[in-house]
């Protein structure tokens, strides 16, 4: 997992990447949209019952300046109410209990997690980025991967829970990665393709999720791209700009959504 960097998620608790805007226009639904359809629920769901704390943690690497705040922001912007606790790690997490909260949310330097307070259940940000991410390049391509060729590029966390959730909508799933053992240990648990020239994959594939932390020239990017792409850094030359139908990323709101939303979801299924 990439680690953030303050500069990276600077724009996040002001809405200044306008997420929602780009979204609507490269896949025709808002953030909260595209989470409830993630999640598995339909409608204008209400969420404002939901009370999250956001628990800032210092072990490892410490915190990220601005982290707390963005995800308290993003979990804010789904209609949920949110604060982030005064104590850090254990005490934190006490506090939230202490009060209340329904849902938790915390990262360490290997996890990042949506715990449900009354359900027991948690969410996790490499399934929920997954999840958002294929969501997105699934409504960017028109509604349906069925038949459709995709690519996904990184074997790590995100990437192998993203060659299940692209099989499961039916996509014909290729996977690439730099260690191409990884790849191919991914063909043979999930019955996806391993492709091994990383370039010549990219260049066949209109369909591309990019799980993995480096970019790659737009000299070698199909005309007409879709381009699902959570990893950071995050950065496309004028050529591949240019020939993209749609480069969807931001740093961490696709992400948090789905994986608040799912975790809210855990409480709202139960009710149906
Ligand atoms: C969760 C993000 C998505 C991309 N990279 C992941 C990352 O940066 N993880 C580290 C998160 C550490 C948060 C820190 C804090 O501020 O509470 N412990």
């Amino acid at each position: 997992m990439t680690r953030l960097t303050p500069e990276m998620i600077k724009g996040v608790p002001d809405d200044r990447m306008d997420l929602d805007s780009k979204l609507v226009r490269m896949c025709g639904t808002t953030v909260k949209e595209m989470a409830i359809q993630a999640a598995g629920l339909s409608g204008d769901v209400d969420f404002s019952g939901f009370d999250v704390a956001v628990v800032p943690i210092t072990s490892g690497l410490g915190v990220i300046g601005g982290f707390a705040k963005s995800v308290d922001a993003i979990v804010r912007r789904l209609g949920m109410s949110s604060h982030v606790t005064e104590g850090t790690d254990v005490q934190g997490f006490s506090e939230a209990i202490r009060d209340g909260a329904d849902m938790i949310m915390m990262a360490d330097d290997t996890m990042f997690i949506a715990y449900n307070v009354r359900e027991g259940k948690q969410t996790n940000n490499s399934w929920g980025t997954a999840m958002g991410y294929s969501v997105c390049l699934k409504n960017a391509a028109g509604g349906d991967l069925s038949g459709k060729d995709v690519l996904v590029i990184g074997a790590g966390f995100v990437g192998t829970e993203a060659v299940q959730i692209l099989k499961g909508m039916g996509a014909d799933v290729s996977v690439t990665d730099i260690v191409y053992e990884k790849a191919e240990r991914l063909e043979s648990k999930y019955g996806v393709k391993a492709l091994k020239d990383v370039e010549a994959a990219i260049s066949s594939h209109r369909y591309i999720l990019n799980a993995a932390p480096a970019s790659f020239p737009g000299k070698i990017m199909a005309e007409g791209s879709v381009i699902s792409t959570p990893g950071v850094p995050h950065s496309f030359d004028d050529e591949g700009i240019r020939k993209a139908k749609a480069i969807i990323h931001d740093p961490l709101e696709i992400g948090t959504a789905v994986m608040a939303v799912n975790s809210a979801a855990f409480t709202l299924k139960k009710n149906l």
